[in-house]
């Protein structure tokens, strides 16, 4: 092997403002894949030219874990060196003499790529990661977003071990391939019309089936669909094709963005690192995000299908047709294309009340994760300013909040200016590298006149500074006058590197209701634009103190703070017109309580959190004669550990899982007889369908169950966990099975034994399913540590493997990651896991380790002792010499 890393050189940080363009264009690729797991031949043919704007030097190829064989400049041996992983040619023809060829042979080992970047293995097929970095480990090459090429890709392999061959573009030519040494060995040339950067490069090659959908989109176009997956799989693409026709109706429908390839495939594996990915013409899907009928996946399943395959769909347009200059700018593509997989699930609902439903979701999603990584040693700006590894910035800041920022320049355009905008950053962007200020600049230009283009600098301080800004609201009441003022004050607290912060714009939608839940007419506009750190909104005419619905639809990703009186949140959880701020009441309420509970010192087990005013307010919306059960399901649901740990200086992780837990079962008993009739009225048994308003019902449905067998618990009633055995049993569809059977897991029920025992029989050939099977054990709620023994068991099960990413996930990520109260024990012995774990997975899969690596990231607010031996566990990860830059940038900010 060539190519070495410099064992004692630290991991350098790589910085936004040291961008330069490259000193090379590459115009074409050839590439000739000779395919074997153990030795893959990879013969990369290319045309390169110099790039006159940019002084002479040497061309510096990217390159890792490759066998070089032969470097050939214009068909000549030329001569070459490797630095630092590079390949480095000096002596190149100059600029006058024009483009020239250059051929690079290198072989690499697919079979034994655990790091699932490039080429590698998964069930015996063939499959390519290259974002972010990845090409690089397929051959060597100008591997960064802003070198866009035009490929033609020639796969060749054994016939009966890999009868599909897959690349990017069209099918210009296979068959079987002649002469000696091939015999029965096939070819396929694929030539891909559109120019991309090496990130958007794929091949497959495999025993895979197809389903198959001809169509004719709006614009007149014809075109095939085609989802690829391991043979047995079949019966589970329907959804996923019906999800990637849905999304090539929208695109068309609301921006008009048509699709511009004859033929558009997914393809499935079941070892895949993250969620899915957008390679031109040919998304590799993780088998979760593709896989799914009513026997196996979930109403959740079915619902990410949707939004995954719209997500990696709309790519297409933006971050393949127009991509990013440089990794800093990945927010350009990721937070552009999750604001339109989020509007393309919304518009897919045919009722607002589902909207809405799917808008609390993302937020809390945003809340729970987002929130946490803008106060902790990771924090970071939409658009990073630095980093040590690339693949540790593929974050909630990046999607989901750059999601958030795209969505208040809809909000300050409207609906059309956006869409307009949009229009003129693909007529001045379409074929280019671009940054995250040519798009604001083209969503402002298109829109003369708005807030947006008048407020446009300040507007991106979103991009640059770092911190969930704080907006604080206090309202003064003059009786005598009949005005009502408000004062909203912002302030964002310091993020590493950024002490100081400038004022954000921060688009305030708001509305008054009267006392009696009534919407208030008022001389003032529905959207306040925040752009000082203080403002004053004064009402006047009004006959009484209003109750202000601040921030509705959660117009800004900012934490409001309020101080509403347990009165007005009543009201607002009763009236609102806004459903995010009806919701967001009934959050404050819960909140509140659990906040009180926590602070108290002497809290013990079974004491009484929830007073009834509280329990009379959930029962009413439980019982209400119109609301939507999905969003009753939302409202009923308590804020996780989590979010309580959030809102707290010192967090004391025991503390919270105890109060939440006697929240939950306190709730359970005090509505016992108005849970039985939830569940009654909204469990169905027709015909499945994974609509929002059916899921809703069987979301309904399987809390109230979950409340019951947990009011069972108490009273040591049977019935309950006896009828939820049976649900489990009889159940037509996965949601209401495994809704069974996680009310008996959660319950701690005897019971829940045998139907774990029974769920592991009927599934142990899929796949997906035992993941399910894996995270409910190691997620449920700890009693007496009892979780991390069973996490240890869970690991030495036969069906566990390490190295699937899936399943390392379901069992080591859902105790770490999402299971606080098992997971911070006292004894440190979840700490002790987590950091074994670490390390272990980082020879493995060093992107996978660095996830993972992140749940210590909120250690600082831990009381003890919690705090000591959360520190200890990542010095010991640290003091490890070998450690991937994943990991170690991960940890080194962690203690910092
Ligand atoms: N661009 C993909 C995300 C993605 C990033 C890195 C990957 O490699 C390990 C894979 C996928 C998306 O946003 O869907
Ligand atoms: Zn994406």
């Amino acid at each position: 092997m060539l190519q070495l890393r410099d064992a004692q050189s630290a991991p350098v940080a790589i910085r936004r403002e040291d961008y330069q363009a490259p000193a090379f264009w590459i115009d074409t690729v050839d590439l000739c894949f000779d395919l074997d797991p153990a030795k893959t031949r990879v013969l990369n043919k290319m045309v390169l030219r110099r790039n006159p704007d940019v002084p002479a030097q040497a061309l510096r190829l990217d390159g890792e874990e490759l066998n070089l064989a032969r470097v050939l400049v214009n068909g000549q041996g030329a001569s070459f060196r490797i630095e630092g992983g590079q390949l480095v040619l000096e002596n190149l023809p100059a600029a006058e003499e024009g483009p020239f060829a250059l051929e690079i042979f290198t072989t690499c080992a697919p079979a034994k790529n655990t790091k699932l970047m490039g080429l590698y293995v998964s069930n015996g097929s063939f499959f390519t990661q290259c974002e972010a970095e990845g090409f690089r480990r397929i051959t060597y090459f100008l591997d960064r977003p802003d070198v866009m090429a035009s490929y033609t890709v020639t796969l060749r392999a054994d016939k009966t071990a890999y009868p599909v061959l897959l690349s990017n573009g069209n099918l210009v030519e296979h068959g079987p391939l002649q002469g000696e040494g091939n015999e029965n060995r096939h070819y396929a040339k694929w030539v891909d019309p559109h120019k991309k950067p090496s990130y958007l490069f794929a091949l497959v090659a495999g025993k895979l089936v197809a389903r198959e959908q001809r169509i004719r989109s709006r614009l007149g176009g014809d075109h095939l669909l085609q989802v690829y997956v391991r043979p047995g799989d079949l019966d589970k693409t329907e959804h996923a094709m019906q999800s990637l026709m849905a999304s090539v109706a929208w695109d068309e429908a609301r921006f008009g963005l048509p699709l511009d390839l004859e033929r558009f495939m997914i393809v499935a594996t079941s070892d895949f690192n993250m969620g899915a990915m957008e390679n031109k013409g040919l998304n590799i899907f993780n088998t979760k995000y593709v896989l799914a009928n009513q026997a196996t996946a979930t109403d959740t399943d079915f619902a990410n299908i949707e939004s995954v395959v719209g997500h990696e769909y709309f790519h297409n347009w933006t971050g393949n047709r127009v991509t990013c200059r440089d990794w800093f700018q990945l927010s350009l593509k990721e937070g552009l294309t999750v604001f339109r997989d989020q509007e393309f699930s919304q518009d897919l609902c045919a009722e607002p009340s589902a909207r809405a439903v799917k808008r609390i979701e993302d937020v809390r999603v945003l809340r729970t994760a987002q929130f946490p990584e803008d106060a902790g040693p990771m924090a970071h700006p939409v658009r990073p300013d630095s980093y040590v590894e690339i693949n540790n910035f593929y974050t909630v800041t990046v999607y989901e909040k750059g999601a958030e920022v795209v969505r208040m320049m809809q909000t300050l355009v409207g609906r059309d200016g956006f869409a307009a905008g949009m229009k003129l950053y693909f007529e001045r962007h379409d074929g280019q590298a671009v940054t995250c200020d040519d798009f604001a600049q083209a969503i402002a230009d298109a829109n003369p006149g708005s807030e947006l283009a008048r407020l446009l600098p300040q507007f991106k301080r979103w991009y640059s500074q770092a911190g969930t800004p704080r907006v604080h609201a206090a309202g003064q009441w003059d009786a005598g006058a009949g005005r009502y003022t408000l004062t909203l004050t912002q302030s964002c607290a310091p993020t590493p590197g950024q002490a100081l912060k400038e004022p954000f714009v921060i688009p305030v939608a708001l509305g008054l209701l009267g006392a009696d839940g009534q919407e208030l007419q008022t001389q003032q506009p529905a959207l306040f634009v925040m752009t000082e750190a203080q403002h004053q909104i004064v009402f006047e005419g009004l006959a009484a103190e209003p109750v202000p619905s601040l921030l509705r639809g959660f117009s800004a990703p900012v934490i409001l703070d309020i101080d509403y009186s347990d009165a007005q949140l009543l009201t607002l959880l009763a009236h609102d017109s806004d459903p995010f701020n009806r919701w967001e009441a009934g959050q404050r309420l819960a909140l509140r309580r659990a906040l009180k509970a926590i602070g108290d010192d002497g809290f013990a087990d079974g004491q009484t959190v929830l007073d009834a005013a509280f329990i009379d307010a959930m029962r009413e919306v439980l019982r209400h004669p119109r609301l939507d059960a999905a969003f009753k399901e939302l409202v009923l649901t308590l804020p996780s550990e989590t979010y309580l740990a959030e809102q707290l200086d010192v967090v004391d992780p025991q503390r919270i899982h105890a109060v939440r837990e006697a929240m939950r079962a306190q709730l359970a008993e005090a509505l016992l007889e108005d849970w039985q009739w939830a569940y009654e009225e909204h469990r169905d048994n027709g015909a499945y369908q994974p609509d929002p308003r059916s899921s809703g019902r069987r979301a309904l449905a399987g809390l109230a169950l979950a409340q019951l067998c947990l009011a069972a618990r108490t009273s040591g009633d049977t019935v309950w966990p006896g009828k939820a055995y049976q649900r489990f049993k009889d159940a037509g569809n996965m949601t209401d099975r495994f809704n069974a059977l996680s009310a008996l897991v959660a319950s701690a029920h005897e019971l829940a034994a045998p139907a774990l025992q029974r769920f592991h029989a009927l599934f142990k050939d899929e796949a997906l399913v035992l993941d399910k099977w894996f995270a409910l054990q190691a997620g449920s709620p700890d009693r007496n540590g009892n979780v991390l023994p069973a996490v240890k068991q869970l690991m030495k099960h036969a069906d566990f493997n390490l190295r699937n990413p899936n399943r390392a996930r379901s069992v080591i990520f859902s105790y770490c990651n999402a299971n606080p109260g098992g997971f911070h024990r006292a004894d440190a012995a979840g700490y002790v896991f987590w950091a074994d774990r670490v390390i272990e997975l980082d020879a493995i899969n060093p992107q996978v380790a660095a996830r993972l690596a992140r749940a210590l990231d909120r250690w600082k607010k831990l009381a003890e002792p919690y705090r000591t031996a959360a520190r200890e566990a990542l010095a010991r990860v640290a003091a490890k010499a070998d450690l991937s830059n994943d990991v170690r940038e991960v940890v080194t900010r962690a203690l910092d």
